[in-house]
């Protein structure tokens, strides 16, 4: 475990070829092994994951491959996010969720859920519904029992409680701990255990890759969970990451506190934004912002699994999100891979992790 690092240095990733086919096909540069991110991963005792856009999945061939051949766990990007599951009060639809556990079942894969708690992609009837603290207490409660049920035995790791800090680690103002106050967390996290007991329950959250007054709460969130018996399981590092800041450094320090708690870790919605057009410098940086998320995780006894959000540029939140920003994926839009997925590759073999994933 923690081998030097071979491979993949900023400098020689910015001259790797850029258009390639396909991974199959490519040639891939000096230091480049032609393996699928999954085997690499498999060597190194990583699951590697993507979110999944279930439409895309449905419709386009190629973002299906790709899927199925690359990677080895599925989040899925919307499908299980409570609008989507019960859009109307009490009348569950299950359909695209399924259909991606479906996939994933039958190409050998682990699947992320996401999410239960957030106080994003609410369906209206509970936003609008002016429920008191018993009502919503009992709709939280419900919700998380049906779906946890619905899926039990097929969910790897679920995203219990999502996004519930400010970035100065002050509890955020949400439906949630406005009516509910601060319990809502551990009460999700032991709802989310009864329901399913085997499934890994993960708190989740962005700009907690690195040390501050965020991923502080977080941590400190966590401790004091474990130490009343909450069976929280592990946390969830985003890794949204834009090349307009600086990148970031001492991740692994931070993921290692974590895993001295007994914490499992992932770095679960890995993307690098850039100000697009995209270049050869900005695609060389993206693709150090990419391999430092998987060095941070490489690094990390119990990081299980890194999850890039999406693979390709054809599908991807951040032009909406973002105006002026994109190219956010390994693969551009038309699936050629980039030099952050050569990145990927060089880094994942040249590390030899002893430790199981789990
Ligand atoms: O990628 C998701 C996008 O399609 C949705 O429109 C958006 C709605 O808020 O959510 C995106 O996914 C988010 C994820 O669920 C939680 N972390 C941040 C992700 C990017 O916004």
């Amino acid at each position: 475990m923690n081998l030097p690092r071979l491979l993949a240095t900023a400098c020689c990733l910015a001259l790797l070829p850029l258009a390639v086919a396909s991974p199959s096909h490519a040639s891939g540069g000096p230091a480049a092994p032609d393996r699928p991110l999954r085997q690499l991963a498999a060597d190194d005792h990583l699951r590697i994951g993507t979110a999944v856009d279930v439409s895309a999945l449905t419709d386009d061939t190629d973002y299906r491959r790709l899927t199925g051949s690359e990677f080895s766990t599925v989040t899925p990007e919307n499908v299980m996010k409570w609008e989507s599951l019960e859009p109307r009060q009490g009348e569950y639809d299950w359909a695209a969720a399924d259909r991606l556990v479906d996939f994933a079942h039958r190409h050998g894969q682990k699947v992320r859920g996401h999410v239960l708690v957030w106080h994003n992609q609410l369906p209206s009837w509970l936003t609008a519904g002016d429920l008191d603290a018993g009502r919503l207490r009992a709709a939280l409660h419900r919700h998380i029992t049906d779906t946890v049920r619905h899926f039990k035995g097929r969910i790897w790791q679920w995203d219990v409680v999502n996004e519930a800090f400010n970035e100065d680690g002050t509890l955020r103002d949400s439906i949630w701990l406005r009516t509910l106050g601060p319990g809502y967390i551990a009460d999700a996290f032991r709802w989310a255990h009864e329901a399913d007991p085997h499934a890994l329950l993960f708190y989740n959250d962005y700009n907690t890759e690195w040390t501050g007054p965020k991923s502080d709460a977080v941590y400190d969130l966590v401790r004091s969970l474990r130490a009343a018996g909450v069976p929280v399981d592990g946390v969830g590092f985003q890794g949204h990451l834009s090349i307009r800041y600086d990148l970031p450094t001492g991740m692994a320090d931070n993921f290692a506190r974590f895993d001295r708690l007994g914490l499992a870790t992932a770095v679960t919605e890995a993307d690098v934004r850039m100000p697009v057009p995209a270049d050869s410098g900005r695609l060389a940086t993206q693709a150090e912002g990419y391999r430092r998320l998987l060095d941070a995780c490489l690094r990390t006894r119990r990081c299980i699994s890194f999850t890039v959000w999406g693979f390709t540029d054809r599908y991807s939140w951040v032009p909406d999100t973002f105006p002026g920003e994109g190219a956010a994926n390994l693969f551009d839009e038309d699936y050629r891979p980039k030099p952050a997925y050569r990145a990927l590759q060089s880094e994942l073999a040249g590390r030899a992790r002893s430790e199981a994933a789990g």
